[in-house]
Parts: structure tokens; sequence; C-alpha cells
């Protein structure tokens, strides 16, 4: 993905209509559109190759199974026109390789959640955010999803991966965190939902979080 606003929408409305008109009128802001289950279980995968026309998508499923079952999700997200996949890394290192491999075969991206970024998300996480990244970077994955809600987690996740993995980070506005905060700590991209989708214009909120982050 081209880094030109450093902005991610996450696209968590439910009907088409909704998600092209926001998408339409945000494009110009963000630099990819993350779309997951609530959009897709509303309308279906075909959403994503429409909205692939605006923004490379991003299909956030968080895939964590088997690797062949990995394996044969990724190929249809693929096939369905997404630039890239979100996926767990708990599952274990050979169902991110089955992840990776059909990244390459495609010519796509894989993002790895490391730690997540609502309150429960330190119960289970917290302790193997930092071996989930370093596995991650051995994998060869294209980047780690990090906690926007807690920067200084972000610090720690950008000093195992270095800098050539990317970090996209929700949890900006709705979750409590800044965009400007953790990009200075290390994000490359922030992912903003509500803020931006609930919003009475999408294209002003779109635009004053690409004003705050200075990107
Ligand atoms: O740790 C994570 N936190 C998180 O919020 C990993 C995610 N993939 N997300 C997703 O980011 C979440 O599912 C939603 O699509 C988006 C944040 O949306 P919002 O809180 O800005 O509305």
């Amino acid at each position: 993905m081209e880094k030109k606003n450093c902005l991610i929408l996450a696209l968590d409305v439910t009907d088409r209509e909704n998600a092209l008109r926001i998408a339409n009128e945000v494009s110009e802001y963000v630099d990819s559109i993350k779309v997951g289950y609530p959009l897709v279980l509303g309308e279906g995968l075909g959403i994503v190759k429409e909205l692939a026309e605006l923004a490379p998508v991003i299909a956030d499923f968080k895939v964590a199974d088997i690797p062949n079952t990995d394996r044969l999700i990724c190929e249809q997200v693929f096939k369905a026109g997404a630039d890239a996949v979100i996926t767990h890394g708990f599952t274990g290192r050979d169902s991110l390789d089955s992840c990776v491999k059909v990244a390459e075969e495609y010519g796509r991206d894989v993002y790895v959640v490391t730690e997540m970024s609502h309150p429960g998300g330190v119960e289970f996480f917290r302790p193997v955010a930092e071996t989930i990244a370093q596995m991650a970077a051995d994998a060869g994955a294209t980047g780690v999803v990090a906690p926007a809600t807690r920067p200084e987690r972000v610090r720690d996740i950008r000093k195992i991966i270095g800098n050539d993995l990317h970090i996209i980070s929700p949890g900006v506005g709705a979750q409590g965190g800044s965009a400007a905060d953790v990009i200075n700590a290390g994000a490359d991209w922030v992912i903003v939902g509500r803020s931006i989708y609930n919003s009475d214009s999408p294209a002003d909120a779109a635009m004053k979080i690409c004003n705050d982050m200075k990107c």
C-alpha cells in the first residue's frame, strides 16, 4: 500500500449503499479501505471488488485456523480483489506461513495482529505480543496490527520488528487513541472507523485526522 495520508478507513457499516457513499466521500483522504465481517456478512464478498475500484482493500478476517483452511480463506480473499489480509498469529508459525505463501503467490500483503486495542486485548495478548511480532517478521509478513490505544506498545513492537515491517494501528477516536500520538510512536498508518463513518461529514472527519497527524 502506498503511503500518502497514513489513514486507513475501517468501513464497518453493513449495507452496500452506505459503504459506497462513505468510501466515495473519503477516498481522497485514505490510503486503503479495511472491510471486515460486518460488511462482508451484510453484503457478500462482492463488495470487495467494488471498493477496490476506489482504494486498495484490506480484508480484516483475522484469519485463525489450521494452515490448510487459512490457505483456502486467503485464496478466496485475494481472488475477490483484496490487496491485503489481516491474520491472527496465535495459531502458530505454520498457519501464518500458509497465509504468507498465498499472499506471495498473488503478490498481496499480510498483516498480523500482535496485541488488540480494546481493554480485553491485554488479557491474553499482552504476554505474547512481542513473540507474535517477532514471528511476523521471521515469516516475512508485510506488517503487524498494534494498538493506537497504547502508543507505548507500538513503540515496543517497533523495536522488535525494526523498520522493514509496517505497523497499522486501530483504536483512534472511538476507542480513545490519538492519531498523532501513535504515528509519533512509530505506526505507519492509523485505522479509523466510527469517528469517520458515524460523522455527519465523513470527508471532514477524515481530513481532520490527516491534518492532526501531519503525516
Ligand atoms: O486490535 C484491533 N482493534 C481494532 O479495533 C484489531 C482490529 N482489527 N480492530 C479493528 O479496527 C476493528 O474491528 C474495527 O474494524 C477497527 C476500529 O474501528 P473504530 O474503533 O475506529 O470504529
